[in-house]
Formats: C-alpha cells, sequence, structure tokens
C-alpha cells in the first residue's frame, strides 16, 4: 500500500498531473506558486486574505517590481495558476506547500499561522499526498510541533503522508531569479518524503539540492541569516569606533578589504527586512533555552538595531549646533529596508523618522517605490522634499538616487544658510557633495571635525554656500 501511494505521487508529479496548493501567497508563496505553474502543474494559490486574492485575480500584486512576478502572473492566471480564497479548492491536493509568515512574538517565535495552514493542510491533502513547509521554522519546531501536530490527526508520516521541510532563502529584489538558482535543502524525516520533495524541487529549481534531517535545515537557514547580520553589525561597529576615533570608515574598509580574507560589508543606519531582524533571535531563543546563551548574536542585533536611533541623535545635534539650539527641517530620502525594494518591513527608517520627531523636528519622507510617510510627512516629489530643509539624509539605496545631481538638489534647497547631506548609505563621493555646496556626513566619520567645520562656517556665513 506504502509503496502504491509513493510511486503514485512520484508518477504525478514527473508526468506534473499532480494538483497543488500553496498556502499564503506573499514574498514567497506568489513566486513559488507560479514557477511550479510555469512548470506545468496546476496551482492553487490560496490565501486567508481576500482583498490580497482578489487584487491577484486582477493581475495586482506588491511585487510588481519583482522581475519576471507581474508577467508570469498575466500569463498563467486562470491557465494553470489559481488564486482562491477558498478551502474547498484546496480539497484532494497532491502536494501542498506552506508559506505563511512565521513572526517574532514578543519573547519567541510565533508558530500560529504555521500550525493553523498546516491544519488547513492536513484536512485538504489527499491519502498519500507530500506536505511541504517553507515558512521559517526554529530549531526543533518540526519535532516538537509539526509532527505532533500531524501524528495529533491519527496520521504517520511515511505511511500516511508525506513532510518535508524546505526553507526558503531567495533574496528579496532577486526572488525569481533565486528561487530558481539557488541551492535547496530539504528536510525530512524519512527517505521517501525527502525523494518526493526533491522531483518536486527538480521541476522548477535548477541549483543543488540536498536532502537533510529537519533541525539541520532549520538550523542552516537561521545561520545563513544570523551571519550576514552578524558580518553587517560588524561593519556597523567599525563605523562607530571610527567616529570616536577619528577615522574614515570608507576608507578603512576599502583597505581592509585588499586583505585577501576580509570581506567587511556596508555599515549604514541600520538593518531591516523581515528576516534579518528576526531569525537571529529564533537562533537565539533556541539555544538559551537549552543553556548556551549565544552573545554575539544578541550583541549584533541590538547593535543594529541601536544604528537608527545613533544617528537620528547624531543629526538632532548637528541641526542644533546648525541652528543655535533650534529645531530644523529634515528631508528623509528613501523609506524602505534596502535598495530598489518598495518594502518596508522593518525598515529602519522608520524609528529614524519618529525619533527625529520625537527629538522635535519637522521630518519630510520622499521615497521614488513606497509612499509611505513612516510618521511624518510624505512629499511626492523630491524636490520639494528638499525646500527648506536643513539636512538632507539619504536613508536607502535606491539605484535613482545614486544618479541624483546633487547640485540641481543643493538649488532645490532654496537657501544660503549651510546644508548638511546625510549619506546613511554611501551613495556619494564626498568631494561631489561638497562641491555642489553640501556639508557632507556619513556613518564612520568623525563628527568632531564636523563641529570644528560648522564653528568656522558660522564666522564666515554664506561663504560655501551660496547658491
Ligand atoms: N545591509 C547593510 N549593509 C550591508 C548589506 C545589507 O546595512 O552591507 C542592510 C540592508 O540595507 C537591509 C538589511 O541589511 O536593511 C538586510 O538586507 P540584505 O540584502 O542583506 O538581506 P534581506 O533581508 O533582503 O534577505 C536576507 C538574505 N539572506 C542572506 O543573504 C543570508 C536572503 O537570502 C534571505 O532569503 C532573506 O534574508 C530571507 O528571506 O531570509
Amino acid at each position: 500500500m506504502e509503496r502504491i501511494l509513493y510511486d503514485d505521487l512520484e508518477t504525478a508529479i514527473k508526468s506534473r498531473k499532480a494538483k497543488i496548493s500553496v498556502l499564503g501567497q506573499g514574498y514567497i508563496g506568489l513566486p513559488t506558486a507560479l514557477l511550479m505553474a510555469r512548470a506545468g502543474f496546476t496551482v492553487y494559490g490560496f490565501d486567508i486574505d481576500r482583498d490580497l486574492i482578489d487584487s491577484l485575480s486582477r493581475n495586482e500584486t506588491k511585487l510588481k517590481d519583482e522581475s519576471g512576478i507581474p508577467q508570469l502572473l498575466s500569463d498563467l492566471k486562470e491557465r494553470n495558476y489559481f488564486p482562491t480564497s477558498e478551502q474547498e479548492d484546496l480539497y484532494g491536493s497532491d502536494v501542498i506547500l506552506i508559506a505563511v509568515p512565521t513572526p517574532k512574538g514578543r519573547n519567541g517565535p510565533n508558530l500560529s499561522m504555521v500550525i493553523s495552514a498546516l491544519e488547513t493542510a492536513l484536512r485538504s491533502i489527499r491519502r498519500g499526498g507530500l506536505i511541504i513547509i517553507e515558512s521559517t521554522l526554529p530549531p526543533r519546531s518540526f519535532y516538537d510541533y509539526i509532527l505532533p501536530t500531524v501524528e495529533s490527526k491519527g496520521l504517520r508520516v511515511g505511511e500516511d503522508l508525506f513532510l518535508a521541510y524546505c526553507p526558503e532563502r531567495a533574496l528579496p529584489g532577486k526572488l525569481l531569479y533565486e528561487l530558481v538558482h539557488n541551492f535547496r535543502i530539504i528536510g525530512a524525516v524519512d527517505d521517501k518524503s525527502g525523494e518526493l520533495a526533491k522531483v518536486l524541487y527538480e521541476s522548477f529549481v535548477e541549483g543543488e539540492i540536498e536532502i537533510v534531517d529537519p533541525l539541520t535545515a532549520e538550523m542552516v537557514k537561521l545561520v545563513e541569516n544570523s551571519y550576514r547580520d552578524i558580518n553587517i553589525a560588524f561593519a556597523n561597529e567599525v563605523a562607530r569606533m571610527c567616529e570616536v576615533l577619528g577615522v574614515d570608515v570608507r576608507k578603512v574598509r576599502q583597505l581592509a578589504n585588499k586583505h585577501p580574507r576580509v570581506n567587511m560589508l556596508i555599515p549604514g543606519i541600520g538593518v531591516g527586512g523581515s528576516c534579518l531582524t528576526k531569525d537571529p533571535w529564533f537562533l537565539y531563543w533556541a539555544s538559551k533555552d537549552r543553556g548556551y546563551v549565544p552573545h554575539l548574536i544578541r550583541d549584533a542585533r541590538k547593535l543594529n538595531d541601536e544604528m537608527p536611533y545613533h544617528y537620528a541623535e547624531i543629526l538632532d545635534e548637528v541641526i542644533r549646533q546648525l541652528k543655535g539650539g533650534r529645531s530644523g527641517v529634515m528631508a528623509v530620502l528613501g523609506s524602505t529596508y534596502k535598495g530598489d525594494v518598495p518594502d518596508l518591513r522593518e525598515t529602519p527608517v522608520e524609528p529614524f523618522v519618529k525619533e527625529l520627531i520625537k527629538r522635535g523636528h519637522v521630518v519630510r519622507v520622499y521615497d521614488p517605490l513606497a509612499r509611505s510617510p513612516l510618521g511624518g510627512e510624505y512629499v511626492a516629489d523630491m524636490l520639494d522634499a528638499v525646500k527648506g530643509a536643513d539636512v538632507i539624509a539619504f536613508t536607502a539605496d535606491h539605484s535613482d538616487f545614486k544618479m541624483v545631481d546633487l547640485k540641481k538638489l543643493r538649488r532645490a534647497v532654496k537657501k544660503d544658510d549651510p546644508v548638511i547631506l546625510f549619506d546613511g548609505r554611501f551613495l556619494f563621493d564626498p568631494k561631489e557633495a561638497e562641491e555642489a555646496g553640501f556639508i557632507y556626513l556619513s556613518p564612520g566619520r568623525s563628527y568632531d571635525s564636523l563641529s570644528e567645520a560648522l564653528v568656522s562656517m558660522r564666522s564666515v556665513p554664506h561663504l560655501r554656500y551660496m547658491v
């Protein structure tokens, strides 16, 4: 019996006859569903959010800037990709893939959405079908929560159904490309589940695929993101040291990176996005609960979280120095968590803006990709946003910003007083910014020299900043 179920499903997958449902049509669920539809499967893209399903039905997606996704949606919808909010559409699925969020709670991960999706999957999957979890799982949750949920329904993995954990690791901004080309990990407790999941991924993944146990798969995903978070934190720590020691981090990084085994990342106003801000905590909590406190992971996370507050404080001081103690006007250019994505999830620009407002400043926000005020005032035109500003802060590394004509930007400020350009993501050459008439400031530069510059400037008013 067992053998028949397995062969039958493998054949259904290889022949593309398998009916697949994907629970969660967000950042990962939608592109993955579309890739499987492109591979020839009939795919139901399920989400409990009816508005999301309605917009997908109109060919609208928040992933419109992700290369290839809007095209696949309009090509495949109602052909073999069917967005739906109806649970009945899931019944009898051969394969169900779960791609719902795993948010961070106050003191631990929140698995409620994953468990609820798993229960939906268990009600809908056909006997001998395959369930794949792509949602991030904290270490040991496959053994401690996923398997017990399945077994509580009287079902046996590897006999009544097949089950695998396959964490996604694609980079926002390059989602489709990375979902196809990245190396994939499959975590499974039994050989058949692992092999079936592999056959499925081989239908649309060109990267290497390796099968391991679920705990290893859980660890790998979280270790990758913690590694990146710690490396960015190191760059941020070097920047903070450079600020107090009076060295320019840009030069330090450039020269250190000439060493064959050094690759220092880029410091900046903070680390955002849904993954780096929570995955290290998942690892931290899991390990701490079992007796080892991973200090490095915790301290890196805290340091990265501090960055937007640190630069808000610095700019507050700078503005007040500039204006004899009074507050000022800030233009914050770039609100997304990183460049060239419209994604505002956990953006460090939000605490930055809120802290500046709390400190009494007027904050105007402009972003070509995301129209959100983040607590300030959204201005739809960059040149309007900078009018009368004391500080212009570039806070996202959008390609469009790198092309900005700084002289034109300086003229748009329309005032003779000194104007600070805070380059929070290292977009500009300091010399060019100064030649355009700005006082250039960026993370990892001494603020003492800035204070001196401000003092000498005030004694020769408007000398260099006339426009
Ligand atoms: N950042 C810096 N300095 C840098 C690089 C990035 O400050 O040198 C900042 C960015 O501005 C951003 C944050 O870090 O605010 C994160 O950006 P990112 O591009 O490093 O990563 P994400 O969050 O977009 O995607 C990460 C990726 N993980 C790794 O590279 C190990 C991606 O592969 C994962 O799929 C994704 O998390 C996820 O979903 O887990």
